[in-house]
C-alpha cells in the first residue's frame, strides 16, 4: 500500500541537462603501478579478516566473510558435482578460473542478499517445488543443500506465508535418507485431489544414481503447516521405462484428470538422443502406473527437457485456471527448462486428451525454440493454481552469476523470484503476461514521481535518497515525428544480447533507466528499450537489460540480455522494475517480457545507489512518466515452533 509521498520531484530537459554520456565500453579497474601497493595491503587486510573469522566461530547464519576450503583454494578447480549425478553444475562456476581478483570486503557482500525475495537463512537453494495452498496458507519446498552455498545432497527446504510475501521457515520436509534418494530428494510437484489429499511426486536419485519418481504426504492433512511427510513404502513408483537413460527421467508435473475423469496423468521430462521429450503416464492410484504411448510432445535439438510444466490458461478470462480445466476458451503452455542452455521456454497450443498429443499454434514458436518466460536469470520454474484467489501463480529460481567463491564467502547462493501471476495475453495472442502477485504492493513506502521529456543523450537523476530496494514503475513516449522522420536501418536485426549494451546508440533508442547506479555512473544497469525502424519502414522494439558496467569487478558475469518485444497499437513502452540489492526483475508491457538480472555493483551500494532515467538515442526525443516507491523487506524467519 502506498504511504504518503513526499512532493513529486518534476523535472524539464532543460533544466535537467547534465548530461552525462554512458561509457561507450565497460572500464574494469586496471592496478596502476601506484595502486599496488594498496592493492597488497587490502588483500593482506582481507585475508587477516577472514582468518579472524574463520577462528572465531562465526554462526553460519550469520553473515559475514566465510571461506571454506573450496573457496580459499583459488587455484583448485573442483569436481563438477551435478554432472555426474545427471544435472548441470553452477553455470557460473568457472567465472575468472575460480580466482578472485577484487578486493571485495564484508559491506559489499553483506549488502547483496536480498531483502524481500525469498530465501533461506543460508546455504544453497535451486528449484521451487511442490507449491500449494492448504487450509490459508502457502506452502512452498525448494531445493536445498543443508551443507554449504554450491549444489549437493539436496533436501527439501519447507516455508509457510500467508501472502507469498513474508515466510516462516519450518523443518525440512524430506531429507535424503533411503535408498531411493539417498542421492537427493529431486525436484517434484503437488497434486491436490477432490477431496482434500496432497499427493507429492517427486523424483529420487538413488544408490546407483538412477532417476526414479516417488511419492509423498503429509502425515496429517488437518495440519496447516504440515509439518511432517511420508515417505510411501512403495517407493519408488517409477523406473526409467526402456530406451530412456537412467540419468535422464526426472521432475513429475502436478497430475490432471483423464479424460473419464477416473484417472490422473502426469508428465515427466526426458529425452532420446537429442530430441526432449515429455512423457505420459497414467495412475488411479500414484502408486500403479500406465505408460501412455508416444509423447505429450517432443522437439528435436532440444535436449534433456527438466521440470516440465503443463497448464491451461483461459484466452477470454483474466482469472486462473486448476490444472485439469479443458475444452472451448482454453489453450494449454507446456514449459521446459532445457538443461543444454539453462532456460526456461514455453509455447502455447491445443491438448487433445484422447490422442495424448499437445500440439503448439506456432511451430516455429515451439518449446525450447520460442519463447522464453524470462530472458534472464531464471530457471526451473513451477506454477500452481491459488483456488482462493482463483489465479496461476509462477516461482523461478534465480541462481547466482558471480564467481562460486564468493557464494563460499557469503554463505549462501540462489534466491526465488517474486512469484508472478500468469496469464494469456489477450491482445497479442502469442504470448504470456507475467506480473508481480499483487501482495508485493504492500511492502511499498514512500514514493517519488516524475514527468519528464528526457532529450537525445541525456541522463536525468531521480531524486530518492535509498535506493537498494525499488517499485519502478515508468511509461516512455517516442516522439511521434523522430518515429516518422527516422531512415530505416539498412539490415536492421537488432538483438540485444549482442548489441553491445545501452552505450550503442541508434536513432530510436536506446532509453529507458539506470538502476544501482552511483553519481558517477562509473557502475549501473540499464533496463531498457531499443527501437529499430526496418527497411520496410516498421519499427521493431527491443527490451534490454545491460549488466556490462553493472560492476566493477572482474568476478563476476556481465551479460546483456533480453528480446524483442510486441508494443501494440495504443500502448507506451512500459516497464516495471524490481531492484532488490542483488536481483533486478524487469516486466516490459505488463509482463510480456520479463529479464531477470543479478548484479553485484562494488560502488553502487547502500546510499551510493541511485537511479537514472536516460535516452541514448541520437535521433528522438522521449517522455517519460515515472512513480517508484521505496519497498520495505519481508519478514522472513524461523516458525515459532
Ligand atoms: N534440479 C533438480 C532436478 C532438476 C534440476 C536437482 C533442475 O530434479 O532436473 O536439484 O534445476
Amino acid at each position: 500500500m502506498a504511504t504518503a509521498s513526499p512532493p513529486a520531484e518534476i523535472y524539464d530537459v532543460e533544466g535537467a541537462a547534465s548530461y552525462l554520456p554512458l561509457p561507450s565500453s565497460p572500464t574494469p579497474p586496471r592496478p596502476s603501478k601506484k595502486l599496488l601497493p594498496t592493492i597488497l595491503l587490502s588483500s593482506f587486510l582481507l585475508i587477516s579478516l577472514i582468518l579472524l573469522l574463520l577462528t572465531s566461530q562465526t554462526p553460519p547464519s550469520q553473515l559475514k566473510l566465510k571461506l571454506n576450503d573450496a573457496a580459499a583454494d583459488h587455484t583448485a578447480t573442483p569436481l563438477s558435482r551435478g554432472v555426474s549425478q545427471g544435472v548441470s553444475e553452477k553455470v557460473f562456476r568457472q567465472v575468472n578460473g575460480n580466482a578472485l581478483t577484487f578486493p571485495w570486503n564484508n559491506v559489499m557482500l553483506s549488502w547483496q542478499r536480498t531483502a524481500f525475495h525469498f530465501q533461506p537463512e543460508q546455504n544453497w537453494m535451486n528449484d521451487p517445488n511442490g507449491p500449494l495452498l492448504h487450509k490459508g496458507w502457502y506452502h512452498l519446498f525448494y531445493q536445498y543443500n543443508q551443507e554449504s552455498a554450491v549444489w549437493g545432497n539436496i533436501t527439501w527446504g519447507h516455508a509457510v506465508s500467508k501472502d507469498l510475501i513474508h515466510w516462516f521457515h519450518l523443518p525440512y520436509a524430506m531429507v535424503p535418507d533411503q535408498w531411493y534418494d539417498v542421492n537427493g530428494v529431486w525436484t517434484g510437484s503437488a497434486t491436490i485431489l477432490p477431496d482434500g489429499q496432497i499427493i507429492m511426486l517427486y523424483t529420487g536419485d538413488t544408490t546407483d544414481a538412477v532417476q526414479v519418481q516417488c511419492l509423498a504426504y503429509p502425515a496429517n492433512l488437518s495440519d496447516p503447516l504440515l509439518i511432517d511427510w511420508v515417505k510411501s513404502p512403495s517407493n519408488p513408483v517409477l523406473f526409467p521405462p526402456p530406451g530412456i537413460g537412467s540419468k535422464d527421467f526426472r521432475d513429475p508435473t502436478t497430475a490432471w484428470l483423464s479424460p473419464g475423469g477416473d484417472k490422473w496423468r502426469i508428465t515427466i521430462g526426458s529425452k532420446v538422443n537429442k530430441t526432449g521429450i515429455s512423457i505420459v503416464y497414467e495412475t488411479s492410484d500414484f502408486i500403479k502406473y500406465d505408460l501412455l504411448d508416444g509423447y505429450l510432445h517432443q522437439v528435436a535439438g532440444t535436449g534433456m527437457w527438466e521440470c516440465i510444466d503443463f497448464y491451461p490458461v483461459s484466452l477470454t478470462e483474466s482469472n486462473g485456471l486448476d490444472t485439469s480445466v479443458n475444452g472451448a476458451g482454453v489453450k494449454h503452455v507446456m514449459k521446459a527448462s532445457m538443461d543444454d542452455d539453462r532456460h526456461d521456454y514455453y509455447a502455447l497450443g491445443t491438448y487433445d486428451p484422447i490422442g495424448n498429443k499437445w500440439t503448439p499454434d506456432n511451430p516455429e514458436l515451439d518449446v525450447g525454440i520460442g519463447h522464453r518466460y524470462d530472458y534472464g536469470i531464471f530457471y526451473a520454474s513451477k506454477t500452481f493454481y491459488d483456488q482462493n484467489k482463483q489465479r496461476r501463480i509462477l516461482w523461478g529460481w534465480i541462481s547466482e552469476s558471480d564467481a562460486e567463491g564468493l557464494d563460499l564467502m557469503k554463505g549462501w547462493a540462489c534466491v526465488q523470484s517474486i512469484p508472478r501471476t500468469v496469464v494469456y495475453d489477450q491482445k497479442t495472442g502469442t504470448d504470456l503476461l507475467q506480473w508481480p502477485v499483487e501482495e508485493l504492493e504492500s511492502l511499498r513506502g514512500d514514493s517519488v514521481e516524475a514527468d519528464v521529456k528526457v532529450g537525445p543523450g541525456s541522463v536525468v537523476p531521480v531524486a530518492i535518497d535509498s535506493a537498494s530496494q525499488l517499485d519502478v514503475e515508468v511509461s516512455f513516449e517516442l516522439d511521434e515525428e523522430a518515429v516518422e522522420a527516422a531512415v530505416p536501418e539498412v539490415g536492421a536485426g537488432y538483438d540485444c544480447t549482442t548489441s553491445g549494451g545501452a552505450a550503442n546508440r541508434g536513432v530510436l533508442g536506446p532509453f529507458g533507466i539506470l538502476v544501482l547506479a552511483d553519481d558517477n555512473l562509473t557502475e549501473s544497469t540499464p533496463i531498457y528499450f531499443y527501437v529499430a525502424k526496418g527497411a520496410n519502414g516498421k519499427t521493431e522494439s527491443h527490451f534490454c537489460a545491460d549488466e556490462l558496467r553493472s560492476s566493477q569487478a572482474p568476478d563476476v558475469v556481465k551479460t546483456v540480455y533480453g528480446s524483442s518485444v510486441p508494443v501494440v497499437d495504443g500502448e507506451k513502452f512500459t516497464i516495471r522494475s524490481l531492484v532488490d540489492h542483488s536481483i533486478v526483475e524487469s516486466f516490459a508491457q505488463g509482463g510480456r517480457r520479463v529479464i531477470t538480472s543479478r548484479v553485484y555493483p562494488t560502488k553502487a551500494i547502500n546510499g551510493a545507489a541511485r537511479v537514472f532515467l536516460f535516452n541514448n538515442a541520437t535521433g528522438a526525443s522521449i517522455t517519460a512518466s515515472l512513480k517508484m516507491w521505496k519497498m520495505g523487506s519481508a519478514d522472513i524467519r524461523q516458525f515459532p515452533l
